[in-house]
């Protein structure tokens, strides 16, 4: 099969195409590499077909789409605080940038599109495990870009019949994550302070939770979407099923370190949620997901990766 994949060069993209060319599919990546790096890439690269675009560039998009199968739409702009400082920035790249894939995806006929959302759509209603079934309620510019990327893929699934399947990815971690921004992910940032010698950054008292889920299980997941007939329309969960508070993750990381965190206590952030966690029982139930690796043993897998990365 041919598969485009958007933000290909970058964590989730690049992890995603590395499993797509294990298992002999055809893969082209587009990305600016705003975030990604074609380092990310450097084990496929003669074997892909890499174009340095973005997908605000409709040309662009339109070429990257030629031929293709599947689509994996995982460019955008990440990061909550990031849009709540840049908020037409994000809309511009996770709205509009959507927004010109799902109308060449449509045009060059693809099977599907599988697009990245989040669990940010959910915003901070206190109802735990978050379930499909639930309003969406977003409280930051970067849950409202994701909340419309589904609905615009809903639109275009009912208007046109583009088959369209969305993906609310809970805190995804593991090997690639960058952690060179103050917005990148907390754990990549986490590990590297504490591989640094560093003092870790805790927004809050620590205790707020997230479904921090394994990039393995992601990639696995994604192969699941686009290859699962029959579920079109369909917006799922994809998390681990588990909560984890920034402090007990802290806690994991001073065992692996052999030496105690002392993390710095700050102001929590802006348009953060407390607690997250996924039902993933639609997941199961549509495409047979399963989390194969858990949070203790995902967080062991990283560690030593960005160690052997120092
Ligand atoms: C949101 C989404 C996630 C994904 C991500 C993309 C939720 C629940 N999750 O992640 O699914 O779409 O956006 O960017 O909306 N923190 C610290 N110290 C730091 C950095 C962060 O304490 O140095 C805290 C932060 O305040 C938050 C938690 O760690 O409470 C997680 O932050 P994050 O930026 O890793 O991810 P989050 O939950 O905004």
């Amino acid at each position: 099969m041919r598969y485009l994949v958007t933000g290909g060069a970058g964590f989730i993209g690049s992890n995603t195409v590395d499993e797509l060319v294990r298992r002999g599919h055809s893969v082209t990546v587009l990305d600016d590499l705003s975030a990604g790096k074609e380092a990310n890439l450097a084990g496929v690269r003669e074997r892909i077909t890499f174009i340095q675009g973005t997908i605000t560039d409709r040309e662009a998009i339109e070429k990257a789409c030629r031929g293709a199968d599947y689509v994996l739409h995982l460019a955008a702009r990440t990061s909550v605080p990031r849009s709540v400082k840049q908020p037409l920035e994000t809309n511009q790249i996770n709205v509009d940038g959507t927004l010109n894939v799902l109308v060449a995806a449509r045009d060059a006929g693809v099977r599907r599109v599988v697009f990245a959302s989040s669990s940010s759509v959910y915003g901070d209603t206190p109802t735990l495990p978050k379930h499909e079934g639930m309003p969406p309620a977003p409280i930051s510019p970067y849950g409202v870009s994701k909340l419309v990327g589904e609905l615009y893929g809903g639109v275009f699934h009912r208007t046109y019949g583009l088959d369209f399947v969305a993906l609310r990815y809970f805190n995804v971690f593991g090997p690639r994550q960058d952690p060179g921004s103050p917005y990148s992910g907390v754990l990549s940032l986490f590990i590297t302070a504490m591989r640094d010698g560093g003092q870790p950054s805790v927004f809050g008292d620590g205790e707020q939770s997230r479904d921090f889920t394994f990039i393995q299980n992601v990639v696995i997941a994604n192969l699941q979407a686009c290859e699962t007939p029959g579920i079109a329309g369909r917006v799922v969960n994809l998390g681990t099923g588990g909560r984890y508070t920034l402090n007990y993750t802290l806690r994991l990381l001073e065992e692996f370190a052999g030496r105690p965190a002392k993390p710095k206590y700050d102001a929590p952030r802006e348009g953060d949620i407390r607690d997250s966690q996924a039902d993933i029982s639609l997941a199961t139930q549509t495409f047979g997901y399963k989390p194969h690796v858990n949070f203790e043993e995902g967080l062991r897998r990283t560690w030593d990766w960005y160690c052997s990365q120092h």
